[in-house]
């Protein structure tokens, strides 16, 4: 069992709740909360419905607005508006849009080493680049923590990743060792797993560089990733002015981890994800001169500092972009947008060709910037899933600031070390100072209640979801196989996007880019009394934290998937809003098992009880459409929280379950 490390250390500061032993259910106190505008405005309607006056969190809580700013509509606005004020009326900060990404502007302006970080976003572990303990979770977790609640989850493994070396080579940079993470580990490799970075080559990465590495930990599925606080980190503090924020936390001389990765910096090439999963990665030299490059795109919360872009800049210093390739720059916040502006790098990037978009995810979540059709994409993003660009038949390539700028001058894929003497950048003396023209500090409190809560036509309330009823008889409805992400199950993009606050609208895309009639099949169950059900692979769920990815369904009426397994974030948010995640007892069951095949559940609370406290298996029975049936065995793997919410029907039952039983003592 681990010990004595960083993350170990934050977790027993934190511990309200269990057993720090892999596996068990610990709870710990939340001390910062973040959302973004996605995710954000289903976050706040719940924390308005759990009846607290205001915020509770002892740090801070900050609501960003960076996902949706494309205003094609009154949509996207109506909401920017609600998280305004709903934002100012509960004494939260909100980060207002066009101030930039909320993992890159958190990092700058608001993290502090030791500290724990929930929010609504799955690339909240950005923040560990600066020695936070940052998890991502669903946007009714946030809320809870938000009103004081602790945050649940499985003690996970702490995993020791040591980097060797004293340098990275020429033309190598972060991305390319969280690349190589990825490489070796894959998407699911890091399921129920902290990964905590240390060793001689950590001192060779600056505090962007290692949130860089933090943030895309995200894609092997662990539970968050960290840095110890050091004279880095006390470095990136000073320079943005915030010294009296740092506090030095490294890992024990005989700390003790539950698993090591080893990697030595020394061996290290720049490498690439192909389409159409991170993980699928190979040495950038394997593709060099191979394939055309029609847009080159450099932003999102992994790749958007000034480290990044002011490499960039030096790349196409006094060169052109090549002829047949767009090249869109979103810098990841207005920090980084200024700094750059005042120091000249902005104007090389303009001379050289480059199209500069406004400080948000923007391209990164198909919110505008598609790719062209069968067009390629290479993006120093985090994820690549098959029509989250936009464009559902283009290939998007995952690469360094490095790598992208290489494809941009040559127009093909390009490996950096091609291009000459390797940029060296240092970081400004003193980053530019936040001021609070787009970062509204909270509203003190006699003033908070003259602000009148916004809610335009967009915001809907929350659809009313009943328990666990004592039997499920319905029909799979889909099929799907192993490491389905969200944007498979709830996809995002501009046309989709505007629709987060209104559940009702949002769960007609369901499935769209996979089984466009899904939605539609599943309502009309759902009116007949049947209740729909989803079968999946491996690593269910994979990717964002979006709630929507198990609000949206619950509404069709889904009420359980049977999958091999399940992604962190989203068993948590299928828990949340009392969909059943079942796990094959005998994974060959998943061949047996049909789109169209009938499913009955009988005495499903009996037999989740018996499951939970005897281990007992939950029996399923199955009946083919030629009417031939059998039975097979499920189990759940859930904490004793979990089954409270599962047989409530939902977390927000289950708060609302509680606040009555305390009216009526
Ligand atoms: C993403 O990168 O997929 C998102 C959009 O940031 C999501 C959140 C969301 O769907 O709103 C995430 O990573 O959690
Ligand atoms: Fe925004 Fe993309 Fe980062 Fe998600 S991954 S927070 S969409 S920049």
């Amino acid at each position: 069992m681990a010990k004595g490390t960083v993350a170990w250390k934050i977790i027993k500061d934190h511990l309200v709740h269990g057993e720090m032993e892999p596996g068990k259910e610990i709870a710990i106190r939340i001390d910062q909360t973040l959302t973004q505008d996605a995710t954000g405005t289903m976050a706040y309607l719940e924390f308005e419905a759990m009846g607290v006056d205001e915020v509770k969190t002892p740090d801070l809580s900050v609501s960003y607005i960076d996902h949706n700013t494309l205003q094609l509509d009154f949509r996207n606005p109506d909401d920017h508006e609600y998280l305004r004020t709903v934002g100012l009326k509960y004494g939260i900060w909100v980060s207002k849009p066009g101030n930039g990404i909320c993992h890159q502007v958190h990092l700058e302006r608001f993290t502090k080493p030791g500290k724990t970080l929930l929010g609504s976003d799955s690339h909240t572990p950005t923040a560990g680049g600066a020695g936070m303990l940052a998890i991502g979770a669903g946007g009714l977790d946030v809320a809870a923590a938000m009103a004081g609640e602790p945050f649940y989850t499985k003690m996970p493994k702490i995993v020791k990743v040591e980097l060797r070396g004293k340098e990275l080579p020429a033309w190598v940079s972060a991305k390319d060792i969280i690349l190589e993470m990825l490489r070796r580990l894959t998407v699911k490799g890091g399921l129920m797993r902290i990964f905590e970075y240390v060793g001689e080559g950590i001192k060779a990465l600056s505090v962007p560089e290692r949130a860089t590495i933090t943030n895309m930990g995200a894609e092997l599925g662990a539970t968050t990733s960290i840095f110890p606080s050091d004279e880095n980190t006390l470095d990136f503090f000073r320079r943005e002015g915030r010294e009296q924020d740092w506090v030095e936390l490294l890992p024990d001389p005989d700390a003790e981890y539950d698993e090591e990765v080893i990697i030595d910096l020394n061996e290290l090439e720049p490498l690439i994800a192909q389409p159409h999963s991170p993980d699928n990665v190979v040495p950038v030299r394997e593709l060099h001169g191979k394939v055309k490059v029609n847009q080159v795109v450099i932003g999102s919360c992994t790749n958007s500092s000034y480290r990044d872009l002011k490499t960039v800049a030096e790349i196409l210093k006094g060169k052109k972009v090549h002829r047949d390739v767009s090249l869109i720059i979103a810098p990841g916040s207005r920090q980084v947008l200024e700094q750059i502006a005042r120091d000249g790098t902005l104007a090389d990037l303009i001379n050289a060709g480059a199209r500069i978009i406004e400080t948000a995810c923007g391209p990164c979540i198909g919110m505008g910037w598609a790719p062209p059709s069968k067009g390629v994409s290479v993006r120093s993003f985090n994820r690549n899933f098959k029509g989250r660009s936009g464009t559902l038949d283009a290939g998007v390539y995952l690469a360094s600031p490095e790598t992208c700028a290489a494809a941009a001058l040559t127009g093909y894929i390009t490996d950096p070390r091609t291009l000459g003497e390797p940029i060296k950048v240092t970081l400004p003396e003193k980053f530019i100072p936040y001021n609070d023209a787009l970062l509204l500090p909270p509203l003190p409190k006699e003033e908070r209640e003259n602000v009148e809560i916004r809610r335009g036509p967009n915001i809907r309330p929350l659809p009313e979801f009943d328990e666990l009823p004592e039997a499920i008889k319905g029909k799979v409805e889909i099929k799907v196989g192993d490491n389905i992400t969200t944007d498979h199950i709830m996809p995002a993009g501009a046309k989709i996007l505007p629709l987060r606050s209104n559940i009702y609208e949002i769960s007609k895309y369901v499935y769209h880019y996979v089984d466009p009639g899904f939605a539609e099949r599943a309502l009309k169950n759902k009116e007949q009394g049947i209740a729909t059900v989803i079968v999946g692979g491996e690593n269910y769920g994979q990717g964002s934290s979006r709630e929507h990815a198990a609000l949206a369904p619950r509404y069709l009426g889904v009420r359980a998937v049977i999958a091999k397994s399940f992604a962190r974030i989203h068993h948590q948010n299928l828990c949340n809003f009392g969909i059943l995640p079942l796990e094959f007892v005998n994974p060959a069951d998943y061949d047996r098992i049909d789109q169209n095949d009938e499913i009955e559940i009988p005495n499903v609370r009996e037999q989740l009880t018996a499951c939970v406290k005897e281990g007992k298996p939950i029996k399923v029975t199955v009946k083919k459409p030629s009417g031939e049936s059998f039975e097979i065995e499920t189990t759940v793997n859930i904490t004793p929280r979990q089954y409270e919410l599962l047989m409530a029907g939902g977390l927000l039952n289950y708060i609302k379950n509680k606040q009555q039983a305390k009216k009526n003592a």
